[in-house]
């Protein structure tokens, strides 16, 4: 897209700015790890019989040498990969938009690069007229969803990239990547990583990197969003910060923030690992995402056939079921932080426009009050539980309003009580 009339894209509030509007509006996105690590599945059997455990950074951490890793990669075929499918599964959550790994740390790219042949057309067993980037485009453009992509920083495979002297000329192929992915994929989000130098001595990365390739991805695509982990994470670095496996306690200020998160302990694919998280935990963490302005960007991996597993499928569509209930799904899409009260010990609460949704996560109660309190004048001209005909009275003492719903909780994830407000006019200011 073209820089809007008096928008500079390279100075922009990312707060305020129509560039990142959608993604400030969205709440919701899904994250895939997909790569040549999933072939093994998050099992290596070294030469002596014992299996060593990983995911994504399965080669590192189990100390994979490299031509054994090219050989587990050239038998890497993921002919069940289903971008419709994929899509599918992203709607049915309310997800949004969509942040796929183009190239994790491995360095294995996941498109047809003419940049090298270590990549899922040149180095596999898939269908060499296959290119599930472009699939994915294609399928997330007829979906409505918008569709981004990972890229890190750091590679294990490109030798330049460990080598101060020729890292120059890693870093020409990485723009050279980079610019393959914006001409042929039009990504919305390039969110990067690997960028960090404290578990990685031979990181030649630098602040100073980050500020240049901002300024390179601006000037391919000027509307992208892009994360902070460009630079070291400051908050002049990119359009997000990007808390990992983690929800600050409270509205970010800074920076808008965006945190991703698995649905089980790991982000490949690992087929060991069953510690999947209920939809009544994911849902939750949602809604107080939500409810503090950020985005929740939460993880797929597919595995070595490109299948999304079961479990997760499920519980994505549960994350949907809650939202499509009786429009609970308000209390997230377009909705942010209340301002006007504080976060309960009950639940969480966001706001759009003249409306407060209390996510009441444990119900007090036939006749009990849920009490919230204000942190500005407000007046609350109405108030209802969606999906029930029960009556809700909301009275105000001093600075605490005090809801009694009349009837049970709707819903064991998340009862929400829509508030309908009124905030006093701002004085006008003299002069
Ligand atoms: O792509 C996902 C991770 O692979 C990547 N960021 C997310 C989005 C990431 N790379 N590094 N880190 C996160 C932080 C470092 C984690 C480590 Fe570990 C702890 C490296 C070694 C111990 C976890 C356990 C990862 C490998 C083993």
């Amino acid at each position: 897209a073209e820089p809007g009339p008096g928008t500079n894209y390279a100075t922009d509030d990312p707060f305020t700015s129509p560039r990142t509007q959608w993604w400030r509006d969205d709440r919701f996105g899904m994250f895939i790890h997909f790569g040549a690590y999933s072939q093994l599945q998050g099992s290596y059997t070294r030469a002596d019989g014992t299996v060593c455990h990983d995911a994504e950074w399965i080669k590192r951490q189990c100390g994979v040498p490299m031509d054994q890793y090219e050989t587990i990669a050239s038998q890497f075929n993921p002919k069940d990969f289903d971008a419709a499918k994929i899509v599918a599964a992203a709607k049915s959550a309310g997800q949004k938009y969509i942040v796929q790994t183009a190239k994790h740390h491995e360095g294995y790219a996941m498109w047809p690069t003419r940049v090298n042949t270590w990549n899922l057309r040149d180095h596999s067993s898939f269908d060499r007229k296959r290119d599930i980037l472009a699939e994915m485009k294609t399928a997330a453009d007829k979906a409505g969803i918008a569709y981004g992509l990972y890229y890190s920083i750091w590679d294990w495979h490109d030798p330049d990239f460990a080598n101060p002297a020729t890292f120059p000329k890693y870093k020409a192929r990485m723009y050279a990547q980079l610019k393959e992915l914006v001409d042929n994929y039009h990504p919305k989000i390039l969110w990067f990583d690997g960028e960090w130098n404290t578990d990685n001595p031979v990181n030649n990365w630098s602040a100073r990197d980050g500020e240049e390739l901002q300024t390179y991805v601006r000037s391919l695509d000027p509307s992208i969003v892009i994360n902070n982990r460009v630079g070291k994470r400051r908050v002049t670095d990119g359009d997000t910060g990007t808390p990992e496996q983690e929800i600050p306690a409270a509205p970010v200020d800074g920076q808008l923030w965006e945190s991703c998160m698995t649905l089980n302990d790991h982000w490949g694919f690992a087929e060991y690992d069953h510690n999947w998280k209920s939809a009544e935990d994911l849902t939750r963490k949602l809604l107080s995402i939500a409810s503090r302005s950020g985005n929740y960007l939460l993880n797929i991996g597919p595995d070595r056939y490109g299948a999304v597993p079961a479990e997760s499928i499920d519980r994505l569509k549960a994350i949907g079921d809650w939202q499509r209930t009786a429009g609970q799904g308000r209390a997230i899409a377009g909705a942010g932080s209340p301002g006007v009260v504080a976060e309960p010990s009950w639940g969480v609460v966001s706001r759009k426009g003249d409306k407060l949704y209390a996510s009441v996560f444990q119900w007090p109660g036939a006749g009990k009050p849920l009490t919230l309190d204000a942190l500005a004048p407000f007046d609350v001209t109405g108030a209802r539980v969606l999906g029930s005909a029960q009556r809700v009275t909301a009275v105000r003492d001093r600075n605490k309003i005090v809801l009694t719903p009349s009837g049970s909780a709707t819903n064991p994830t998340a009862t929400e009580i829509e508030l309908s407000i009124r905030t006093p006019r701002p004085a006008a200011v003299a002069g």
